[in-house]
């Protein structure tokens, strides 16, 4: 094994330490270096196999030992790729007032905005589409599936709806939706958002790198034109550990 790794992981003598399960004594050295930043955010974790020989136990140990820290969220499990620290984020606070784009909110903040495709095309409505947007039978619409990073961090889950007549050809967002929109003349004016709590199912947690069961911010953005047309009508689930949302209130007339 590495020199790196006996001076990042001192495991020496974990059979000797004390009593109680061998996967716990394990997962508090892993904690201690993930504390102590001998195992820096962003970090991989060492195979299963060359933890397991590095401390002499079983991988049994090794993997009850990982699925708790990923439980707790200091680590996680990247398909394909391993496990790795995860990355603390500061929370972003959001304000309800004013009708910003995902890729204006992240450079505001100074953060980099990027996209992975989730889902990009155009389809037959769903009822609910249809009677969303009101499209008339026989439109199509345009699906706008992404996973949204700030800073290489996935912080949102967004699945947009558009009526094919403002948004006759998905492909042409590579970046800001709001953007291509605007260039349409069809960019939202107004829009009613509705917050709520949930818990993150497992395709959804390991899409945002959080522990299944997290907690997460399910919103749902219904955007018009100042016509009054809806033109979006956007599902999202945001990490409830990076977001804030923000409302401010005044005192009005009762
Ligand atoms: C925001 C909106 C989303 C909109 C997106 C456009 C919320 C909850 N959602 O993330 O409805 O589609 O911005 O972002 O705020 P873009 O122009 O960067 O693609």
């Amino acid at each position: 094994m590495s020199e790196a790794l006996t001076t990042i992981l001192p495991l020496d003598g974990l059979q000797s330490l004390g009593s109680g399960p061998l996967y716990l004594k394990l997962r508090q050295s892993l904690e201690d270096a993930i504390r102590t930043g001998r195992l820096g955010h962003g970090d991989a974790l060492p195979a299963e196999r060359d933890l397991a020989d590095y401390a002499n136990v079983s991988r049994v140990t090794v993997r009850k030992a990982v699925d708790d820290l990923v439980r707790d969220g200091l680590l996680t499990r990247r398909h394909g790729s391993g496990t790795f620290v995860v990355k603390p984020l500061s929370r972003v606070e959001q304000p309800l007032t004013k009708l910003t784009s995902f890729t204006e909110d992240m450079a505001r903040r100074g953060l980099v905005s990027r996209s992975e495709w989730l889902e990009r095309g155009l389809f037959h409505p769903s009822p609910e589409e249809m009677m969303m947007l009101g499209l008339a039978p026989g439109t199509m619409v345009a699906r706008i599936g992404r996973l949204r990073f700030g800073n290489d961090m996935p912080l949102a889950i967004e699945r947009a709806s558009i009526s094919a007549e403002f948004l006759p050809d998905p492909t042409s967002v590579t970046g800001s939706l709001y953007a291509e929109l605007e260039k349409k003349d069809a960019r939202p004016v107004r829009a009613i958002q509705r917050i709520s709590a949930t818990n993150m199912k497992k395709a959804d947690a390991a899409l945002l790198e959080v522990p299944i069961e997290a907690a997460g911010l399910s919103i749902e953005r219904v955007s018009y034109l100042a016509s009054g047309r809806v033109v979006e009508l956007t599902r999202s689930l945001y990490r409830g550990d990076a977001y804030d949302f923000v409302a401010e209130l005044s005192l009005g007339d009762i």
